[in-house]
């Protein structure tokens, strides 16, 4: 990248890989390295999560007043310009006396921004680097910003000829082994799973996420949604992380959990949540496993999506298509995106 050395590009991996320490939350995962004159590394530092320093403040504390002087700060992030929970990176790093400063994504934030333009305002070298690869690091965090709302995927499995269950609402394994282990990994990759009272009553679901060899893997928290409760005796109730419940105004519950640090949705719940989400254009991806098999009957995976006549229907973009045992996997993401 033009304008930034070897140890800067360094520099920069390793900060991406500091940042995936901090949580996932409402603040975004943020990691810094300070780099003397000639390019060593004499600090590392990463945000813990909200309330706590900021990358660049947590890599400077590691360093003495001489060693910060002219150094070269590399953020993940853009140093921000605003006092929120903590004060302004832009003045710490300023009295430091640092003498450069390469950053990856800008601070999409009204009033955090600028933090770039103020240094470079009081004499310090500003250099982007590597802007794409530090926004994809942030990437579910940046969608939160933008539109106040978590990143959704809805799934669900349906047989060839788009049923969800049989006549008697029998509905369990159509899919296969390989299909199911990869609605694991997709429970997760999220930071919550929604599901409708209806799909708790009716299935009793664990909601955890289960991958082989992996006992570690991060568990996502059950959001479950409706107006009917959760029974005392739900399987639920021994979800690692608890539940959380919600209302049926699905908007305003997205912003809740958004202002709950939670990024990412994975809407897992049956028919009825599933065509809520579409319906009110607030699914993003959709992830539909396909299995050879067929029911017939009422019981359709989708139920009413507001599409009236052919002009409403819901454009799609097939993103990807994948066999998974017997099994099709087809993900597709809506106009929303
Ligand atoms: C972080 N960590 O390392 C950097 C951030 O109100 P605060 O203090 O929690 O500030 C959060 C904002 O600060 C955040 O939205 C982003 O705009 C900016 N930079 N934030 O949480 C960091 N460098
Ligand atoms: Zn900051």
């Amino acid at each position: 990248m033009a304008g930034i050395s070897g140890a800067e590009q360094g520099a920069t991996a390793r900060a991406r890989e500091l940042a995936l320490r901090g949580p996932r939350g409402v603040n975004p995962q943020v990691g810094a390295v300070v780099l003397s004159p000639d390019g060593r590394v004499l600090a590392e530092g990463w945000h813990r999560g909200a309330g706590t320093p900021h990358a660049e403040v947590d890599a400077l504390s590691r360093l003495t007043p001489a060693e910060a002087r002219g150094a070269t700060a590399v953020v993940t992030l853009e140093p921000c310009n605003h006092t929120g929970r903590t004060g302004p990176c832009a003045v710490a790093l300023l009295d430091a006396g640092v003498a450069r400063v390469v950053y990856a994504a800008a601070d999409p934030g009204d009033a955090s921004s600028g933090g770039a333009q103020r240094l470079a305002a009081a004499g310090v070298e500003v250099v982007r680097a590597d802007e794409a690869e530090g926004a994809a690091l942030i990437a579910d965090w940046l969608f939160v910003q933008r539109t106040g709302r978590p990143r959704v995927t809805v799934k669900w499995a349906q047989s060839l000829d788009g049923r969800a269950a049989a006549a008697d609402g029998s509905s369990r394994w159509i899919t296969g082994p390989e299909a199911r282990a990869h609605v694991h990994r997709e429970r997760s990759a999220h930071d919550a799973i929604a599901v409708g009272t209806g799909t708790v009553l009716a299935d009793d679901p664990q909601l955890t996420a289960r991958i082989e060899g992996e006992p570690d893997a991060p568990q996502p928290i059950p959001v479950v949604f409706g107006e009917r409760g959760v029974p005392g005796s739900a399987a639920l109730h021994r979800h690692p992380r608890g539940f959380r419940t919600a209302g049926h105004e699905l908007e305003r519950e997205l912003f809740a959990l958004a202002a709950a640090g939670i990024q990412t949705l994975y809407v897992e719940g049956g028919p009825t949540l599933a065509s809520a989400f579409i319906r009110a254009g607030l699914a993003d991806r959709l992830t539909v496993y396909l299995a050879p098999t067929l029911l017939g009957g009422p019981r359709t995976a989708l139920d009413d999506l507001g599409v009236g006549t052919i002009d409403e229907q819901r454009r799609l973009t097939v993103t990807r298509l994948e066999q998974l045992g017997r099994d099709l996997l087809v993900e597709a993401t809506t106009e929303s995106e």
